[in-house]
């Protein structure tokens, strides 16, 4: 991306981000440089997840905190990720999400993601697009995710504050117990308080919540996202969450551990692409199935490329290395 893009960017422009946007989606090299270049503008937004199972009731939820930020004037991003569908940039944003609201106002910026590709990993693109979104001056960054897989969970650990939305209707608890996200979350919103069995649903959480750590950091609000009723209680929340943080120092802690995470993510993403074509290559050639002996061959051709006598062409992350003595 130009220099003059990415000033943009950090100005504010739609345009420019979503063209960013849509570089750290498709995961080509190029994301790295403007990650790189952006990476100074980020660590001042709060990053707030949203997850919870479908028809939950997120998004109308999402819908009430966008307008109470909106109305104090604060920019406000909204990425919602939706795993199982291929599509992505926009596919999703006329029915599943109900922010028509919002539809003119600039100081709300809104993307659905979906899975793209097989080597570049959704949630490695989100984490992106939410630092894209901080550079970009977002006040405030939702991430809204169905709560069912392994990179859902990897998305929502990367928020300051998870907010796990539950109705009463039964075995919500029980998939989101199994699925690990009652462990990473902060704030359990008891939405479609308007139904019958919001009582049962507040016994059977916080008997749970009891058997969790730390359980003092961690609230139980209720909610009717339809009509707004509750969503103050959430702001209060998500506030006193934001304070807990602060001031137990875990908010320093949580960051040290998603650099160490985000390190670790860039190095196997990395090593990945650049053992790809050594795997693509025994897999071709492969007439038995032993996964384990596919496996050591590939390694081994990515090994012997790497000693190999044309140093020079070797990509900038193994030149920046001291030369072998
Ligand atoms: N009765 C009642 N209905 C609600 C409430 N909140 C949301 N709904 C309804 O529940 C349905 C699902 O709401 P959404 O906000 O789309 O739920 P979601 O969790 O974003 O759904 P997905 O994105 O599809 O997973 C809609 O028909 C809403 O009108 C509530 O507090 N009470
Ligand atoms: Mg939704």
């Amino acid at each position: 991306m130009e220099q003059q893009q990415i000033d943009a960017l950090l100005r504010g422009s739609e345009r420019s981000l979503g063209k960013a946007i849509s570089i750290v989606e498709d995961r080509a090299p190029a994301h790295r440089g403007l990650m790189k270049q952006i990476h100074p503008h980020t660590g001042k937004a709060q990053v707030i997840g949203i997850t919870g199972s479908p028809g939950a009731g997120k998004s109308s939820l999402v819908n009430q905190l966008v307008k109470h930020w909106r109305k104090a004037e604060e920019k406000v991003a909204v990425i919602a990720v939706d795993p199982t569908s291929p599509f992505s940039g926009g596919a999703l944003l006329g029915d599943r999400i109900r922010m028509h609201d919002h539809d003119a106002d600039k100081g709300v910026f809104i993307r659905s993601m979906g899975t793209r590709g097989s080597l570049g990993g959704l949630s490695e693109a989100c984490q992106d697009t939410v630092r894209l979104l901080d550079a970009g001056g977002y006040d405030r960054i939702i991430v809204e995710t169905v709560g069912v897989g392994q990179s859902e969970l990897d998305i929502m650990k990367t928020a300051d504050t998870v907010a796990l939305v539950l109705y009463p209707s039964g075995g919500d608890i029980i998939q989101a117990f199994k699925a690990g996200i009652m462990e990473i979350a902060d704030l359990f919103i008891i939405n479609k308080a308007d139904l019958p069995g919001v009582t049962q649903l507040r016994a059977e959480l916080e008997d749970l919540l009891h058997i969790s750590s730390a359980p003092e950091h961690r609230a139980v609000v209720e909610t009717i996202s339809t009509s707004g009723e509750g969503t103050m209680d959430v702001i209060t929340a998500l506030k006193a969450h934001h304070d807990y943080l602060v001031k137990s120092g875990e908010k320093h802690e949580r960051r040290r551990r998603q650099l160490e995470s985000d390190v670790w993510r860039r190095v196997t993403e990395r090593l990945k692409e650049e053992a790809a074509p050594f795997v693509a290559e025994v897999i071709k050639k492969a007439d038995e199935e032993d996964p384990y002996e596919l496996a050591e061959a590939a390694v081994a051709k990515y090994e012997e490329e790497r000693k190999g006598v044309n140093v020079e062409k070797r990509s900038s992350f193994t030149r920046e290395r001291p030369t072998p003595r």
